[in-house]
């Protein structure tokens, strides 16, 4: 039965599909990108021993994990277009990282509103093509590290959110910005089906994070409009944050006085704190995020403290209590 089902894997990437090269579960399992899948990092111990078996067959398939043309500024190269566009959280559609691609295939990301409101001037509902022509759409090399202890590296198209929170003008009362995807069924399985999560996804930013300039609005990536599986038409990039904080499919920004509720925070409090900035120093309650593993790369690499980002962001926390402010 193995033995068979290689075969099969060697027909399908090779002969039937050479345009669209299948990610499938097996070269996935080769990378260790299953062990991601699960939760526990002991999960991971079988994958890893399989990786170390390199061959000329696992150097040739790594070239389809990255595009060296494509460097964050540490040097790293960006995963592939096909990595980041077919291997996704996004729970409204799965919890099955491998299917989000396929069964977000008929998303229809347009047209699209956003509205920005709450504690603002000029509060503005924004067609997508709005925001496309009223800001210029500047490529971003980030690093997006996921609280579950895989990372890539994306080369986003976006805007900093702060030039959108200009023209509507936080009033002196809005301390925070709360973000809201898409609540619709009809097009979310998952938002019929696990009606004990509290949808739609929300998550938040203090108004400093918010107003940051790595903070990205994303509308594509490599240079083409997002693909449905990373959150078209419109999510948010906040690098030094681990990725649930960076919400997909954004119909609401709204400025608010108190510090929000966010979705997973209402799930699970202990595990994921409102601020949730990647640092190595602090566990998660069920397993260390000391290392992570580069979608792509064998082994573990070291997380870095704000993912990297510390020269950049580590004033906005100065004087609290890091541990305590997860
Ligand atoms: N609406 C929504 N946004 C979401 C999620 C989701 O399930 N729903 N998953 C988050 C998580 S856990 C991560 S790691 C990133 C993944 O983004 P990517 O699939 O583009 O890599 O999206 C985040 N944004
Ligand atoms: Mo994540």
């Amino acid at each position: 039965m193995i033995g068979l089902d290689k075969n099969m894997e060697k027909i399908r990437s090779s002969e039937i599909t050479p345009e669209h090269v299948y990610l499938s579960r097996r070269r996935l399992l080769r990378f260790g990108l299953l062990g991601a899948a699960s939760l526990g990092l002991t999960a991971c111990g079988g994958q890893i021993g399989e990786m170390l078996t390199g061959t000329a067959k696992e150097a040739d398939l790594a070239s389809d994990m990255f595009s060296p043309d494509k460097r964050d500024e540490l040097g790293d190269p960006a995963n592939s277009f096909r990595v980041i566009s077919n291997y996704n959280n996004y729970y409204e559609f799965t919890l099955d990282k491998e299917a989000v691609a396929r069964l977000a295939a008929n998303f229809k990301a347009e047209p699209w509103k956003v509205t920005v409101d709450g504690l603002v001037r000029n509060p503005r509902t924004y067609d997508l093509d709005d925001l496309r022509r009223k800001f210029d759409q500047e490529e971003r090399i980030y690093r997006l590290r996921c609280v579950e202890g895989w990372s890539m590296v994306i080369p986003w198209l976006g805007f900093p959110l702060a030039k959108l929170l200009r023209e509507v003008e936080p009033t002196s009362e809005a301390r925070y910005v709360r973000f809201v995807s898409l609540y619709d069924p009809d097009q979310y399985p998952n938002q019929r089906g696990l009606t004990f999560y509290p949808w739609p996804y929300t998550e938040g930013l203090r108004i400093d994070e918010a107003m940051h300039d790595l903070t990205l609005l994303v509308t594509g990536l490599y240079g083409k409009p997002l693909p449905n599986s990373n959150g078209a038409p419109l999510r948010l990039a906040v690098p030094w944050k681990y990725g649930f904080k960076s919400i997909k499919a954004i119909v609401k920004i709204e400025l608010v006085a108190e510090q929000p509720k966010t979705l997973w925070n209402t799930m699970a409090p202990h595990e994921y704190g409102f601020y949730s900035n990647v640092n190595p120093n602090r566990p998660h309650p069920r397993w260390s995020q000391a290392t992570e593993r580069r979608i792509g790369e064998p082994g573990r690499r070291p997380t870095l403290m704000f993912n990297g980002y510390a020269e950049q962001v580590a004033s906005l926390y100065a004087g609290m209590d890091l541990m305590a402010n997860y």
